[in-house]
């Protein structure tokens, strides 16, 4: 397998996925802050222009979160085998990419991207984000007042969809003081060595 590769969370999920699952995955590097996504051959593996793409043998697959599924379903591990637990796998991935991605990305691209790239941050969009963020987080938070990971008791590639949001939202200096729970949560998902093994920005 080859992963396409840039430190940040999108791609990160996978990396750090495929580290838990002890795959061989080669890594082939797209610097964003040199825009290699927008180069014609990397826009001919994703028309959208954006990291992660995994491929597989004949399979190219882009979009995080359906990467995720894929390596749940080739390997059988970390991912449920029932209809209904895979559903609630999916079901967490959804909530991550509908209603935590967008806001969370507002304050990450403006007080972290925009930063790497010598640009002015949006003090606006960090508002807004940090607006929307609390409704989701507490939803999350309830979830995992009553189980250590997001499927239950143990860890999952849904905890490898999560562990990288949080943590650059943290690093963005996003105050997780109300949910305390997902706190903890990160703490756990950064004391996991695949976790450590994920390449990072230096920072980050
Ligand atoms: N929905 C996509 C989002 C991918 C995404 O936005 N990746 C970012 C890096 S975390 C990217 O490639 N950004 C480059 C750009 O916006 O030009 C996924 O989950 O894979």
């Amino acid at each position: 397998m080859k992963l396409y590769y840039f430190p940040s969370p999108n791609p990160q999920k996978v990396r750090f996925a495929i580290n838990e699952l002890g795959l061989e995955c080669e890594s082939v590097a797209v610097d964003l802050l040199k825009r290699e996504q927008r180069s014609p051959e990397f826009l001919a593996l994703n028309p959208y222009g954006r990291v992660p793409v995994l491929v597989d043998g004949e399979l190219t697959l882009w979009e995080s979160h359906a990467i995720l599924a894929y390596l749940g379903e080739k390997t059988g591990r970390l991912w449920p085998t029932s209809p209904a637990g895979r559903a609630d796998a999916l079901r967490w991935l959804f909530f991550l990419t509908s209603a935590i991605s967008p806001p969370a990305s507002e304050v990450v691209f403006n007080r972290i991207a925009v930063k790497l790239s010598g640009g002015t941050p949006d003090e606006a969009a960090i508002a807004r984000g940090e607006k929307l963020l609390p409704e989701p987080l507490r939803i999350v938070d309830q979830h995992l007042a009553e189980r250590k990971w997001m499927l239950g008791n143990d860890f999952s590639l849904a905890d490898c969809d999560y562990g990288p949001t949080f943590n650059v939202l943290d690093k963005a200096g996003f105050s997780f003081g109300d949910f305390s729970h997902v706190r903890a949560y990160l703490e756990a998902i950064r004391s996991r060595r695949a976790w450590q093994e994920t390449p990072k920005l230096p920072g980050l």
